[in-house]
Protein backbone atom coordinates (compact mmCIF):
# COMPACT_ATOMS: atom_id res chain seq x y z
CA UNK A 1 0.00 0.00 0.00
CA UNK A 2 1.40 3.42 -0.48
CA UNK A 3 0.40 6.92 0.28
CA UNK A 4 0.20 9.35 -2.07
CA UNK A 5 -0.56 13.48 -0.91
CA UNK A 6 -1.22 15.70 -3.50
CA UNK A 7 -2.44 19.87 -3.02
CA UNK A 8 -6.02 20.17 -3.68
CA UNK A 9 -8.24 23.41 -3.87
CA UNK A 10 -10.90 23.87 -1.33
CA UNK A 11 -13.64 22.65 -2.62
CA UNK A 12 -16.49 24.93 -0.13
CA UNK A 13 -20.57 24.96 0.16
CA UNK A 14 -22.10 27.66 1.31
CA UNK A 15 -24.94 26.65 3.72
CA UNK A 16 -26.81 29.73 3.55
CA UNK A 17 -30.07 30.23 2.21
CA UNK A 18 -30.69 33.87 0.69
CA UNK A 19 -34.35 33.88 2.24
CA UNK A 20 -32.84 34.03 5.55
CA UNK A 21 -30.57 36.74 5.45
CA UNK A 22 -33.90 38.94 4.27
CA UNK A 23 -35.80 37.63 7.03
CA UNK A 24 -33.34 37.94 10.04
CA UNK A 25 -29.58 39.08 9.71
CA UNK A 26 -28.78 37.57 12.92
CA UNK A 27 -30.21 33.92 12.44
CA UNK A 28 -28.38 34.21 9.31
CA UNK A 29 -25.17 35.09 10.61
CA UNK A 30 -24.97 31.62 13.21
CA UNK A 31 -26.09 29.39 9.84
CA UNK A 32 -23.47 30.46 7.65
CA UNK A 33 -20.50 27.73 7.15
CA UNK A 34 -18.83 25.69 5.07
CA UNK A 35 -18.51 22.46 4.15
CA UNK A 36 -15.14 21.27 2.97
CA UNK A 37 -15.93 18.32 0.42
CA UNK A 38 -12.93 15.89 0.93
CA UNK A 39 -14.77 12.92 -1.24
CA UNK A 40 -12.29 13.56 -4.50
CA UNK A 41 -9.10 11.89 -4.40
CA UNK A 42 -5.88 13.76 -3.28
CA UNK A 43 -8.13 16.71 -1.83
CA UNK A 44 -7.04 18.82 0.79
CA UNK A 45 -8.50 21.29 3.23
CA UNK A 46 -6.32 24.04 5.46
CA UNK A 47 -7.60 26.31 7.61
CA UNK A 48 -5.46 28.74 9.63
CA UNK A 49 -7.72 30.41 11.44
CA UNK A 50 -6.97 34.05 9.48
CA UNK A 51 -10.88 34.71 9.53
CA UNK A 52 -13.89 34.77 12.23
CA UNK A 53 -13.82 30.76 13.21
CA UNK A 54 -17.81 30.84 13.81
CA UNK A 55 -18.32 31.98 10.02
CA UNK A 56 -16.63 29.32 8.94
CA UNK A 57 -18.40 26.81 10.94
CA UNK A 58 -15.75 26.21 13.35
CA UNK A 59 -17.32 26.33 17.15
CA UNK A 60 -16.23 25.39 20.83
CA UNK A 61 -17.60 24.37 23.51
CA UNK A 62 -17.05 25.46 27.47
CA UNK A 63 -17.37 21.78 28.84
CA UNK A 64 -15.98 22.68 32.18
CA UNK A 65 -18.29 25.24 32.16
CA UNK A 66 -16.06 28.33 33.57
CA UNK A 67 -16.74 30.68 30.78
CA UNK A 68 -13.02 30.24 29.15
CA UNK A 69 -12.39 28.03 25.83
CA UNK A 70 -10.93 27.81 22.63
CA UNK A 71 -11.47 31.19 20.58
CA UNK A 72 -9.71 32.40 17.62
CA UNK A 73 -6.73 34.82 17.93
CA UNK A 74 -5.18 37.33 15.41
CA UNK A 75 -1.57 37.54 15.94
CA UNK A 76 1.19 37.27 13.30
CA UNK A 77 3.82 36.45 15.91
CA UNK A 78 2.17 34.07 17.79
CA UNK A 79 0.56 31.85 14.33
CA UNK A 80 2.34 29.59 12.71
CA UNK A 81 1.86 30.65 9.35
CA UNK A 82 -0.24 33.84 8.68
CA UNK A 83 -1.81 35.84 11.31
CA UNK A 84 -4.38 33.68 12.60
CA UNK A 85 -4.85 30.82 15.64
CA UNK A 86 -7.06 29.27 17.78
CA UNK A 87 -6.03 29.59 21.56
CA UNK A 88 -7.03 28.23 24.61
CA UNK A 89 -6.56 30.07 27.75
CA UNK A 90 -8.53 28.30 30.73
CA UNK A 91 -8.46 29.73 34.22
CA UNK A 92 -6.32 28.10 37.14
CA UNK A 93 -9.47 27.31 39.18
CA UNK A 94 -10.31 24.05 37.78
CA UNK A 95 -9.51 20.57 35.84
CA UNK A 96 -9.30 21.94 31.68
CA UNK A 97 -11.75 20.75 29.69
CA UNK A 98 -12.28 22.92 26.30
CA UNK A 99 -13.50 21.63 22.71
CA UNK A 100 -12.81 23.02 19.62
CA UNK A 101 -14.57 21.60 16.29
CA UNK A 102 -13.90 21.96 12.48
CA UNK A 103 -16.37 23.15 10.57
CA UNK A 104 -18.42 20.35 8.69
CA UNK A 105 -16.26 17.90 6.13
CA UNK A 106 -18.00 15.90 3.86
CA UNK A 107 -15.92 12.49 3.76
CA UNK A 108 -15.78 9.19 2.40
CA UNK A 109 -16.78 6.76 4.64
CA UNK A 110 -14.54 4.11 6.09
CA UNK A 111 -11.87 5.86 4.32
CA UNK A 112 -8.22 7.13 5.82
CA UNK A 113 -8.08 10.59 6.29
CA UNK A 114 -4.68 12.13 7.28
CA UNK A 115 -4.90 15.38 9.95
CA UNK A 116 -2.12 17.37 10.10
CA UNK A 117 -1.78 20.29 12.80
CA UNK A 118 0.37 22.18 14.50
CA UNK A 119 0.92 22.97 18.48
CA UNK A 120 2.50 24.92 21.01
CA UNK A 121 1.79 25.60 24.15
CA UNK A 122 2.45 28.90 26.87
CA UNK A 123 3.92 26.97 29.67
CA UNK A 124 6.20 24.45 31.15
CA UNK A 125 3.59 22.44 33.01
CA UNK A 126 2.14 19.13 30.53
CA UNK A 127 -0.43 19.95 28.25
CA UNK A 128 -2.78 17.55 26.69
CA UNK A 129 -5.05 17.09 23.46
CA UNK A 130 -7.45 14.89 22.14
CA UNK A 131 -8.62 14.44 18.80
CA UNK A 132 -11.92 12.51 18.01
CA UNK A 133 -14.62 12.29 14.76
CA UNK A 134 -18.06 12.57 15.17
CA UNK A 135 -21.05 13.41 13.59
CA UNK A 136 -21.90 16.98 14.90
CA UNK A 137 -20.07 19.37 16.85
CA UNK A 138 -20.52 18.82 20.64
CA UNK A 139 -18.50 16.79 22.72
CA UNK A 140 -20.92 13.99 23.61
CA UNK A 141 -20.99 13.25 19.18
CA UNK A 142 -17.29 12.64 19.37
CA UNK A 143 -17.96 8.47 18.60
CA UNK A 144 -14.55 8.14 16.99
CA UNK A 145 -11.16 8.65 18.81
CA UNK A 146 -8.28 9.85 16.74
CA UNK A 147 -5.79 9.94 19.23
CA UNK A 148 -5.55 10.23 22.97
CA UNK A 149 -3.64 12.59 25.01
CA UNK A 150 -0.87 14.10 22.66
CA UNK A 151 1.24 15.82 24.69
CA UNK A 152 2.11 19.75 23.23
CA UNK A 153 5.94 20.05 23.20
CA UNK A 154 7.57 21.29 26.42
CA UNK A 155 10.24 23.74 24.17
CA UNK A 156 7.48 25.91 23.95
CA UNK A 157 7.54 25.91 20.31
CA UNK A 158 5.08 25.04 17.36
CA UNK A 159 5.69 21.28 16.16
CA UNK A 160 3.94 19.30 13.44
CA UNK A 161 1.56 16.61 14.53
CA UNK A 162 -0.51 14.15 12.23
CA UNK A 163 -2.96 11.21 13.04
CA UNK A 164 -5.32 9.16 11.09
CA UNK A 165 -9.13 9.52 11.20
CA UNK A 166 -11.37 6.72 9.79
CA UNK A 167 -14.79 8.52 9.64
CA UNK A 168 -18.15 6.17 9.62
CA UNK A 169 -20.41 8.66 8.28
CA UNK A 170 -20.00 11.17 5.37
CA UNK A 171 -20.23 14.35 7.31
CA UNK A 172 -18.11 14.72 10.23
CA UNK A 173 -16.48 17.11 12.53
CA UNK A 174 -13.09 17.10 13.93
CA UNK A 175 -13.13 17.85 17.45
CA UNK A 176 -10.29 18.99 19.88
CA UNK A 177 -9.89 18.29 23.27
CA UNK A 178 -7.58 20.02 25.53
CA UNK A 179 -8.07 18.17 28.82
CA UNK A 180 -6.09 18.34 31.75
CA UNK A 181 -6.37 17.37 35.67
CA UNK A 182 -5.33 19.56 38.10
CA UNK A 183 -5.50 23.17 38.59
CA UNK A 184 -3.01 25.64 35.75
CA UNK A 185 -2.63 28.62 33.90
CA UNK A 186 -2.18 27.29 30.81
CA UNK A 187 -2.83 27.59 26.89
CA UNK A 188 -3.09 25.37 23.84
CA UNK A 189 -2.10 27.02 20.48
CA UNK A 190 -3.51 25.29 17.32
CA UNK A 191 -3.31 25.63 13.64
CA UNK A 192 -4.19 22.80 11.39
CA UNK A 193 -4.63 21.36 8.02
CA UNK A 194 -6.24 18.12 6.68
CA UNK A 195 -5.72 15.33 3.94
CA UNK A 196 -7.29 13.03 2.48
CA UNK A 197 -5.13 9.75 2.59
CA UNK A 198 -5.35 7.70 -0.35
CA UNK A 199 -5.31 4.19 -0.16
CA UNK A 200 -3.93 2.58 -3.55
CA1 LIG B 1 -13.53 25.96 30.03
Amino acid sequence: MSKSFINYSISAEVISSYDEVAINNKIDTEAFGIISDLISNQSMSEFGFEEDLKKYGWTAEDKNNNGQTWLGYTQPQFAHTGNGLAINIPNNKMNVDDWIFSNPLKLRANTRYRVVFYLRKFSEKPELLDIYLGNNATSSAMSTVGASKIEANPDGKYHRYAYELVPQAQIAYIGFAHKVKGKKWLMLWLWMMLDLSMQL
